[in-house]
């Protein structure tokens, strides 16, 4: 009975942690036509926020595992909030300034599977070179 108590105290502690550990990530739209935080490494279960700080923007996904399951497209202006639950490597951009270069990247829990997919999106030449910055930002913060 004992050991039964113990293990089930165990348990319940390791449990608590994962319930609470859900954080929410706020993303605003700048003045200089880009996303606040470009590259967000995040878990599964965590909730982006993109805050329309800024006039003019959205946020339009490119690119990530099971998109289907997401809402694919903000309105310009609005408040868009977002829980991931799929892994993996997510691209978007803004509609109006995406050939600008105005995209963010998301990895959840560290997972570069379909990484193949999101470098064959179709980008122009300043967004394409965007995108390879922020792949290797990625990479970076994820090897340390
Ligand atoms: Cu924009």
């Amino acid at each position: 009975m004992r050991v039964f108590l113990s293990l089930f105290s165990i348990t319940i502690f390791l449990a608590i942690p994962k319930l609470t550990l859900a954080e929410t990530i706020q993303i605003e739209f700048t003045d200089q036509d880009s996303y606040s935080i470009e590259v967000a490494l995040i878990e599964a279960g965590d909730t982006i926020e993109w805050l329309p700080t800024n006039e003019g923007h959205n946020v339009e996904f490119l690119a990530g595992p099971q998109l289907n399951t997401l809402s694919r497209k903000s309105e310009i202006n609005a408040l868009f909030s977002v829980i991931f639950k799929n892994p993996g490597v997510y691209l978007y951009h803004c509609t109006p300034h995406g050939n600008m270069g105005m995209l963010g990247l998301i990895v959840v829990d560290n997972d570069f599977h379909n990484l193949e997919s999101v470098q064959k999106v179709q980008l122009s030449r300043v967004s394409d070179s965007v995108l390879k910055r922020l792949i290797r930002i990625a990479q970076s913060k994820t090897k340390s």
